[in-house]
C-alpha cells in the first residue's frame, strides 16, 4: 500500500485541495510538508496527536516533515472553532509553552537522516516583521471579502471578532508562504478546523508566485466518539502528553476504556500497527469482545510511544493491582499515579487505631459502622482483609513509610498519607 492508500484505509483524509495533483506529486518526488501548533499550553494533548502522527506517516514514506510551533500565532489566537474571543497570553507564557511543546514534539519525530524532521517557530519571521511591510507585501494580496467568506470568520460576525483574530488566518498563510519559499514546503496538513487557514496559505502562495507554483492542503477528520460525547476529555479535563499533568497510568487507562464501537477507528488513527494486525484485532472485537484485546493493543501502543516501555509496564502493573485489589506490591511512586484521584487523608502521629482512623478519614460514617464493616470483612488494609476490630496500624503497614491503602467494600479506596 502506498502512503495515500494507507491514509485512506485509515480514514485519515477528510478534505484535499487537489486530490489528483497531490497523488501525482507524491508518486514522483519526496516532498516537505508541515503541520503547526499554537503554544496555548505548555503541553500537547491527545487532540493534537492524529495530525502529528500523520506527519510522521509521511516521514516513514520518505517525506520530510516540518513541525511548526506558533510562537507568533500563539500570541494572536486562532479563532477557528472558537465562538468567543480568546484571552491574550503574555509573551512570557507563550515562550515557556513553546519550550514545553518543542520537547514533546522532539520525542515524536526523527530528526536525523536524509528526511529528518525540522522544527521551526513562526516568531522567527513574523515576530520581527514591521506593520508597513505586513500591510504592503502580505495584506495587499488577501481580499477582505475572501476573508469574510471563511467559516471561522463568518460565524463570528454576529457575536464579534477583533481585528487581531480576524488577521490570524493571514499570519498562518504567511507561514505557509514562508516555508514554501525557504523550505520548498508543498503541503500543509491539519485538522478539519484548519481548512480555512490552510486555504488562505494557498491563496497567498498563488498571489505571490507565478502560474507554475503549486502547493497543496489536506485535512484530517475530527476524532469523534460513537456515543456522541467529546473525544479526549475526561472528568479531570484534557488528556495531556505531559506525565506531570496526566500520569502514564491515567493515560493508559484512558485508552483502555475506549468503547468497542470506537476502538478499531482509534487503532487506525493512533497506532502504526499494520492493516493485517488491525483487522485481526477487529475480528477479536466482534468475536470475543470481553477479552478487550483491541483496547489493550491500543493502550499499549500509544502509551509506549508517548511515555516509553518502562512507564507502560508500570501502568499495566498499577491497573492489574487495582483490578485484583492486590495492592501491597506497588511502590510509592506507583501508588501516587494510581491513586491520584481517590480520596486521601493525612494521618496524624499516634493515629493507629483502625476504627478511629476509618471514622476520621470519613471511610465509615460512625464508629459503630466502622466496627461492623471490619467484622463483615469489608475492610482491607493494603489489600489484606482485617477482621479484628482492635487492630492497630503498624509502621509495617506504611508502604515505603508513606502510604497505607484502605479499601472499604468492593471499590472504595482511600489513601492514608504519613
Ligand atoms: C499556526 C501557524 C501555522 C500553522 C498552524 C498553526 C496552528 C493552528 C492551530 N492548530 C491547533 C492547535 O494549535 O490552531 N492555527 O491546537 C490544532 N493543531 C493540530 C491540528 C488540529 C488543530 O495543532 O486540528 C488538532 O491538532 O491541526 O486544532 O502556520
Amino acid at each position: 500500500m502506498d502512503l495515500l492508500q494507507d491514509l485512506t484505509w485509515r480514514g485519515i483524509i477528510y478534505q484535499q485541495t487537489d486530490e489528483e495533483g497531490l497523488k501525482d506529486l507524491l508518486s514522483k518526488e519526496s516532498i516537505s510538508l508541515y503541520c503547526g501548533v499554537d503554544p496555548t499550553a505548555n503541553s500537547l494533548h491527545i487532540g493534537h496527536l492524529v495530525a502529528f502522527l500523520t506527519l510522521r506517516r509521511f516521514q516513514q514514506h520518505g517525506h520530510r516533515p516540518i513541525v511548526l510551533v506558533g510562537g507568533a500565532t500563539g500570541l494572536i489566537g486562532d479563532p477557528s472553532g472558537k465562538s468567543e474571543e480568546r484571552k491574550l497570553l503574555t509573551l512570557e507564557t507563550v515562550q515557556e509553552n513553546v519550550e514545553g511543546i518543542k520537547k514533546q514534539l522532539a520525542s515524536i519525530f526523527d530528526f536525523d537522516g536524509e528526511n529528518g524532521a525540522t522544527m521551526v517557530n513562526n516568531y522567527d519571521w513574523a515576530g520581527s516583521m514591521d506593520i508597513v511591510t505586513f500591510l504592503r507585501d502580505i495584506g495587499k494580496h488577501i481580499g477582505v471579502n475572501y476573508m469574510l467568506a471563511k467559516d471561522t470568520i463568518a460565524s463570528r460576525l454576529e457575536t464579534g471578532i477583533s481585528f487581531t483574530e480576524f488577521t490570524y488566518t493571514i499570519l498562518q498563510a504567511m507561514d505557509f508562504n514562508h516555508l514554501y519559499d525557504h523550505h520548498n514546503c508543498k503541503l500543509q496538513i491539519g485538522g478539519s478546523d484548519q481548512w480555512g487557514n490552510i486555504t488562505s496559505g494557498l491563496e497567498l502562495i498563488r498571489k505571490m508566485h507565478d502560474e507554475e507554483s503549486k502547493a497543496f492542503g489536506l485535512t484530517i477528520p475530527l476524532v469523534t466518539k460513537a456515543d456522541g460525547t467529546k473525544f479526549g476529555k475526561t472528568e479531570g479535563g484534557a488528556v495531556w502528553l505531559d506525565p506531570e499533568k496526566t500520569t502514564p497510568y491515567e493515560f493508559y487507562q484512558f485508552w483502555i476504556n475506549t468503547a468497542d464501537a470506537d476502538v478499531v477507528k482509534y487503532l487506525k488513527y493512533f497506532t502504526f500497527l499494520s492493516q493485517e494486525d488491525i483487522e485481526s484485532l477487529e475480528q477479536s472485537v466482534q468475536e470475543e469482545p470481553h477479552l478487550r484485546k483491541a483496547q489493550k493493543a491500543l493502550a499499549e501502543e500509544i502509551t509506549r510511544m508517548i511515555h516509553g516501555e518502562e512507564s507502560l509496564q508500570q501502568a499495566i502493573k498499577i491497573s492489574q493491582a487495582l483490578f485484583s485489589g492486590d495492592v501491597k506490591n506497588l511502590s510509592a511512586e506507583e501508588i501516587k499515579q494510581g491513586f491520584k484521584d481517590v480520596p486521601s487523608y493525612d494521618a496524624n502521629e499516634g493515629e493507629e487505631n483502625l476504627v478511629d482512623l476509618l471514622v476520621a478519614a470519613k471511610i465509615s460514617p460512625s464508629k459503630r459502622q466502622a466496627r461492623e464493616d471490619i467484622t463483615n470483612g469489608a475492610v482491607m488494609v493494603n489489600g489484606e482483609k482485617v477482621t479484628d476490630t482492635a487492630y492497630l496500624l503498624q509502621e509495617t503497614d506504611r508502604i515505603e513509610g508513606q502510604f497505607t491503602i484502605i479499601r472499604r467494600g468492593k471499590k472504595k479506596y482511600t489513601l492514608i498519607n504519613y
